[in-house]
């Protein structure tokens, strides 16, 4: 490498030296060489007759000022700095850039046939020589010219405002947007489509085209993202008053995308994951997943496009708060515990993991290398917690009063996260001087909870102590302010009144200090206390609960997620008293009760089929991975898999009488059929550990008439190892060959494969026609999750998994960096393993650290994990 990557901190912060009022941008499209024409208006803004733009991977052909020829200019790294400017004037660039030697997907590329573009964070620059920071606001008029035949769509932000033909074929297409945005909320598209059009009413009458551009062929696949579309709109206006501003909204589905989506002002560009599905393609979770991420792109028009961040350290500003507005969204529509404990699930997972990963960030970094490696799920799962938190503090009509006033304030504006804590504040009078911690500290706080019961006093105390440790960004911690929701129950599960001081005091605690006593009288017996309900804060929390009081809560808590919570505390017990033991070379144990407890939840009445499912769920690998310094791996993988073999032979016949008896003739896709079939595919992920198991796996696959259930079908003969396995493989594969979509889910299952020869069949499996290296969803659906999903193989003694890891990240690392730089996550915590794995693993991330040519992207990460 020639010179190390730069970092930028937080702390340096300086305002633009000059705005762009307007942008007009010719984009004249050809594969290998587009030539693009910027035309800024240009105002001074501090003392300085020099201005820096951003650039990369840029051909300069022209630069004039006022409409002279301008020579007084520097290319420097990154960018191009011009001097001698007068106060005021227009900045004409002319750029060329080769699209479809794009394989970073940022700037301007070739998904297949189309062009189309993605610029969050940084990608503007790889367009035109620009300001590319987010707190540039202007507004854009932008001409597409393109071959007519090969693309009739030209497609650009705002509303169409003129088109034509010009010679050779091709014709032009001429979009406004009225509304000042960043750079990098900028998007093209040119293409052949089918398209899908509806249109929406407003609250306030505005009739807007609702127009989703698919491949050619794939019409079917697209009402439900349609329907998405529209509850989102909805939803928005009836809980948050919020409508939207332009007369057309577009989405277009592309097959090579980084991400997900991306929220680009009027012309959503999404990962054709998260568009295209019918019933026979994708299944139940692929459903919500497009309702979620159609809803997450569609609320960043208000929180993202209208106000945006002022720099990128704000991050969380938009996306932390947006996940919360997608997460309220899927629980209005759908079940709200499912969609909590989902969303939990992900932070006591992998978020707890990043935590405490050498990468460990705040909420808000405060030095960065490259940009794109800070979309993690601190930034947006556990952004999205500390909104929730003030959500609580503050209550729904506290809360949106500050949105309000935070709209107010900031609207057309670029903002920062104190700007928005400052709204919460004002507009509720809720103090949350200490709570702003959040932003700045980083790590999982661990939250210890001891309880003592005087009878004669009819007290009940609860102290609670919080402790973060360092992380490898801050050595010092302070204590936070957590709300703490509690309950407490008496022995028939009456909900006892919380009193202190002789005054009733509300369920939420505000627990500010390091250790924190609370007293509540009036307590007439031992209560059985349900704590962190709704997992009120993003904390570890420890309690030394018996048995018989998380059994207790699996059935009396008052809320669903807390008896779901009861559940895992109960399994994590015993998770970890059979780890030790099987260390210790003894078997794996269940105890009876335990196994009655499971039996009440599977054969419950009342409870829904969608919750049942959830109890009965297990933590993953990586989760009970999070709660050891040092993971074993091979033991965690031999405990969780002998509990599910313990529980399913113990409940078999239940779990056969459920399963049959949550048949479903008819497919449809509302909630109710979806708990059922989430429940019925449950208990056959167990079934399939028994002596009937390969029976029922093979015929549900011959009968399934959705994707769900072939899916289920071919996961437990997956994760069982069942004979059927190779069949259904060869049969979907034969079915499915020609679609990339769907065999993703396919090369998932050959990445996750707990098969001993796993890593071989993979190998192999790189060379299927559906696979490549190029796509970034092929590459997560195999490769990603061998890293990320398949410990036992992917950290085979032998070392063969990281070599593997390594010889695909230097591939990858000229590529496509932004897809290697998810790929290495695994290998950044190699403290956690044995002595002789973090040899090996280092092995791998030293020779990445030595290449010439490696991406600031890793290069970042490798030097902060090595460094560490
Ligand atoms: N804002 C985009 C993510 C951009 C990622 C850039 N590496 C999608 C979203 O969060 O809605
Ligand atoms: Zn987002």
């Amino acid at each position: 490498m020639a010179q190390s990557p730069q970092a930028k901190y937080r702390k340096d912060y300086q305002s633009p030296s000059h705005s762009i009022t307007d942008i007009d941008l010719t984009f004249d499209l050809f594969d290998t060489e587009t030539v693009v024409a910027a035309v800024s208006q240009v105002k001074q803004l501090k003392d300085s007759t020099s201005l820096y733009l951003d650039g990369e991977e840029l051909e300069l052909k022209a630069l004039s000022i006022n409409g002279e020829a301008w020579s007084d200019y520097q290319l420097v790294e990154g960018g191009i700095e011009i001097h001698g400017l007068p106060q005021q004037f227009e900045l004409t660039v002319v750029t060329q850039i080769n699209p479809e030697a794009n394989t970073a997907l940022e700037g301007l590329y070739k998904s297949g046939g189309a062009f189309c573009t993605q610029c969050e964070a940084e990608g503007f620059r790889r367009i035109t020589y620009y300001p590319d920071r987010p707190d540039v606001l202007a507004k854009y008029t932008t001409t597409v010219i393109a071959d007519k035949a090969s693309y009739p769509y030209l497609l650009s932000n705002g509303n169409r405002i003129d088109q034509g033909e010009v010679e050779s074929g091709r014709h032009f297409v001429k979009w406004q947007d009225p509304h000042p945005k960043p750079a990098y909320l900028f998007a093209l598209v040119a293409g052949d489509f089918d398209v899908l059009r509806d249109h929406y009413v407003t609250k306030s009458g505005r009739d807007v085209a609702l127009e989703i551009f698919v491949d050619k062929g794939n019409l079917d696949r697209a009402t439900h993202a349609m329907t998405s579309l529209v509850n989102s709109m909805k939803w928005d206006e009836t809980r948050f008053g919020l409508e939207y501003d332009l007369d057309i909204y577009m989405i277009v589905a592309v097959d090579f995308f980084n991400m997900g989506a991306m929220e680009n002002k009027g012309l959503n560009v999404f990962n054709s994951k998260y568009v295209l599905a019918n019933e026979n393609t994708a299944t139940d979770t692929d459903y919500l997943g497009i309702e979620a991420v159609i809803g997450h792109e569609y609320f960043h028009n208000w929180t993202g496009n209208r106000v945006t961040c002022r720099d990128w350290f704000q991050l969380s500003l938009k996306e932390g708060l947006t996940v919360f507005r997608d997460q309220e969204f899927s629980s209005d529509l759908g079940s709200r515990a499912v969609n909590r404990i989902n969303n939990v699930r992900i932070i006591r997972g992998p978020q707890f993991a990043e935590d405490a990963s050498p990468m460990s960030h705040p909420i808000r970094p405060d030095k960065v290398i490259e940009m794109n490696n800070f979309y993690t799920l601190t930034v947006y799962e556990k952004g999205s917690e500390v909104i929730r938190m003030m959500h609580t503090l503050l209550g729904e009509d506290g809360f949106q009063k500050g949105m309000k006033l935070y709209f107010e304030r900031h609207d057309g504006t670029a903002a920062t996260c104190e700007d928005f804590v400052s709204a919460m504040e004002d507009a509720s009078g809720v103090d949350l001087t200490q709570f702003r911690l959040w932003y700045s500290q980083s790590g999982t706080p661990k939250v210890t909870v001891s309880s003592e019961y005087d009878a004669d006093a009819k007290t009940y105390a609860l102290t609670i102590e919080q402790v973060t440790e360092p992380t490898n960004n801050q050595s010092e911690k302070q204590p936070l302010h957590i709300p703490f929701d509690i309950e407490l129950y008496d022995s028939k599960g009456e909900v006892i009144e919380l009193i202190i001081d002789g005054k009733p005091v509300h369920h939420v605690l505000d627990v500010k200090e390091a250790k924190q006593t609370f007293v509540f009288e009036n307590v007439s017996e031992q209560p059985v206390p349900s704590l962190l309900r709704e997992f009120s804060a993003p904390v570890i929390l420890e309690y030394d609960y018996q048995d018989q009081e998380l059994i207790f809560l699996m059935v009396h808590a008052r809320n669903e997620f807390a008896r779901w919570d009861a559940g895992q505390m109960l399994l994590a017990k015993y998770i970890r008293s059979n780890i030790s033991a099987v260390q210790n070379g003894d078997a794996v144990t269940l105890s009876e009760s335990v196994i009655d407890a499971f039996r009440g939840v599977l054969l419950s009445a009342e409870l829904e089929p969608a919750f049942i499912a959830e109890m009965l769920s297990l933590p993953s690998h990586n989760e009970v991975s999070g709660w050891y310094q040092c993971v074993d791996v091979d033991a965690i993988a031999l405990v969780l898999k002998s509990i599910k073999e313990t529980l399913a032979t113990s409940l078999e016949d239940e779990l056969l009488a459920v399963y049959r008896s949550l048949e479903q003739q008819q497919y449809s896709i509302d909630h109710d059929a979806i708990g059922k079939r989430s429940l019925r595919n449950t208990c056959l992920s167990y079934l399939a550990h028994t002596a009937q198991g390969n029976h029922l796996v093979e015929a549900q696959y011959q009968s399934a008439n959705n994707m769900t259930d072939t899916m289920a079908a071919m996961s437990a003969a997956n994760q069982a190892q069942l004979p059927c396995r190779e069949a259904l493989m060869a049969d979907y594969s034969d079915k499915w060959k020609h679609d990339g979509l769907v065999m993703d889910k396919w090369f998932m299952l050959q990445g996750t494969n707990p098969a001993e020869n796993a890593l071989e069949v993979i190998q192999q499996t790189m060379k299927h026609e559906a696979f490549s290296l190029k796509n970034p969803n092929r590459t997560r659906s195999l490769i990603g999750a061998f890293l990320a999903n398949n410990p036992v193989r992917f950290h085979a003694k032998s070392g063969e998994g990281y070599r593997f890891a390594g010889e695909i990240l230097r591939e990858m690392n000229s590529s496509n960096p932004q897809v290697a730089s998810r790929l290495i996550d695994p290998l950044l915590k190699f403290r956690k393993y044995d002595v002789e794995r973090q040899a090996l693993i280092k092995k791998e991330l030293e020779a990445l650290k030595s290449m010439d040519n490696l991406a600031k992207d890793l290069y970042e990460k490798v030097t902060t994990a090595l460094d560490a």
